[in-house]
C-alpha cells in the first residue's frame, strides 16, 4: 500500500463518518499489514524543565499566562537525576525516553547545552532519546541529531481553524516550520494533537489530514485526550467520548499506515476496554510510567496487567 499525502478533506471525513465498527475493521486490517498487531512501544516521559512557559496554550498547566499548578518556573533538572530516571525507565521496559521542557523555543546557551548532555547520556544508555522543547531552528536540530537524538516531539495540537481559539502566542505556520527543521536534520518527527478541546469532528479530520500531508509522515503520532487542569482556560471543557478517540486512532492508522500511533495524555481516564478498542484500531504505543510531565499516567503495574490481559507485548 502506498503512502498518500494528498487525502482530500471530503475523503477523510467520509472515512471518519463510517459506522464505527467498519472504520475499526478497516484500520485493523491496515494495521496488521504494516505492524505486529500485538507489539506496543513504551515511551517514558520526564519533565526536565518544568513550568513558567511564556506561551499561552489554553490546555497547559505550565503556562505562565494561566493560574495552573506549574505557572511558576522551576530550575533545570540535573544530569544525574535524568540518568537515574532513564535507568528506571529502561529497567521497567521502556524503549524510548522523552524529555520535555516548558519552553516557547530553544535558546542557545547553558540550558540547551545541558539538554544536549542529557540526550548524549540517554542515547548512550541504549534508549531512543526524544525531546520536546518548543520551536527549534535548523542548526539546533542538527546539533540534537549529532548528540544522538532519535525523535523530536512537536504537536500541531488541533486543526489550523481551531488553533487560534486555543493559542495566540504562536502560529500554526511556526509549528510547521519547526517540523520542517526537525525533518531536514534527519530526526524523526513525533507530531500529533489533543482531542477534547471543544473542536468539531471536522477539526479532528483536518488535523489528521494535515499530519498525513507531511512528507515524510510523522514517525509517531501522539493522540492526547485533554487533561483538564484546574486554573487553565480549558479546565471546564466537557467530557470527551472515548469512542471519538477510537475513531481518531482508526483514522490516523488509515491515513498514516506506517506511523506509530501513541495513546498519550488522558489514558488514566480511559477504561481498559476503550484502550483495547484503540489497540485494535491501530494504536501501538503508550506513554509508560506513573507520571506524564506534570500530571499522572496509569501506574506501571496496571499497564503491565493490561498488557498481559490483552496478550500484548513490548515492541
Ligand atoms: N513546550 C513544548 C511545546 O509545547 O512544544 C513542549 C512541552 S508541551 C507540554 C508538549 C505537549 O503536551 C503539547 O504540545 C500538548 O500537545 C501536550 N499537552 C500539554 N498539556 C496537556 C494537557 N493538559 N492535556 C493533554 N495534552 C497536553
Ligand atoms: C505529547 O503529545 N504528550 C506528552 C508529550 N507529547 C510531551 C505530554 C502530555 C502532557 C500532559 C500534561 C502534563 O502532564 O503536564
Ligand atoms: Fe505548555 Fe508547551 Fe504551550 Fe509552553 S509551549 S504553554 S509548555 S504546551
Amino acid at each position: 500500500m502506498t503512502i498518500r499525502h494528498d487525502w482530500s478533506l471530503d475523503e477523510v471525513i467520509a472515512l471518519y463518518e463510517q459506522p464505527l465498527l467498519e472504520l475499526v475493521w478497516q484500520a485493523a486490517a491496515v494495521h496488521r499489514q504494516h505492524h505486529d498487531p500485538l507489539a506496543i512501544q513504551r515511551s517514558t516521559l520526564l519533565s526536565v524543565k518544568t513550568g513558567g512557559c511564556s506561551e499561552n496554550c489554553g490546555y497547559c498547566p505550565q503556562s505562565a499566562h494561566h493560574d495552573g499548578p506549574a505557572r511558576k518556573s522551576q530550575g533545570m533538572m540535573s544530569l544525574d537525576d535524568v540518568r537515574l530516571a532513564a535507568t528506571r525507565a529502561k529497567e521497567s521496559g521502556a524503549s524510548r525516553f522523552c524529555m520535555g521542557a516548558a519552553w516557547r523555543e530553544v535558546k542557545d546557551g547553558a540550558q540547551f547545552d545541558s539538554v544536549i548532555e542529557m540526550v548524549e547520556t540517554v542515547s548512550g544508555m541504549g534508549l531512543e532519546a526524544c525531546v520536546t522543547l518548543g520551536m527549534v531552528t535548523a542548526p539546533q536540530a542538527v546539533r540534537l541529531k549529532a548528540a544522538g537524538l532519535t525523535a523530536y516531539n512537536h504537536n500541531l495540537d488541533t486543526s489550523s481553524e481551531h488553533y487560534g481559539a486555543i493559542i495566540s502566542t504562536r502560529t500554526y505556520e511556526d509549528r510547521l516550520q519547526t517540523l520542517a527543521n526537525v525533518q531536514q536534520a534527519g530526526l524523526q518527527a513525533c507530531c500529533g494533537g489533543i482531542l477534547g478541546m471543544g473542536e468539531t469532528a471536522k477539526d479532528r479530520c483536518m488535523l489528521l489530514q494535515t499530519l498525513a500531508s507531511l512528507d515524510p509522515q510523522p514517525e509517531s503520532v501522539p493522540l492526547n485526550v485533554l487533561v483538564r487542569v484546574p486554573g487553565t482556560p480549558l479546565a471546564d471543557a466537557p467530557d470527551f467520548d472515548p469512542l471519538e478517540l477510537v475513531r481518531a486512532v482508526a483514522l490516523a492508522r488509515l491515513l498514516m499506515p506506517k506511523s506509530r500511533v501513541r495513546l498519550s495524555a488522558g489514558r488514566s481516564d480511559l477504561s481498559r476496554e476503550a484502550q483495547a478498542l484503540c489497540f485494535l484500531a491501530g494504536a501501538n504505543s503508550i506513554f509508560f510510567g506513573d507520571q506524564l510531565l506534570t500530571t499522572t499516567n496509569p501506574q506501571v503495574a496496571a499497564d503491565e496487567q493490561l498488557m498481559r490481559d490483552l496478550g500484548l507485548h513490548a515492541a
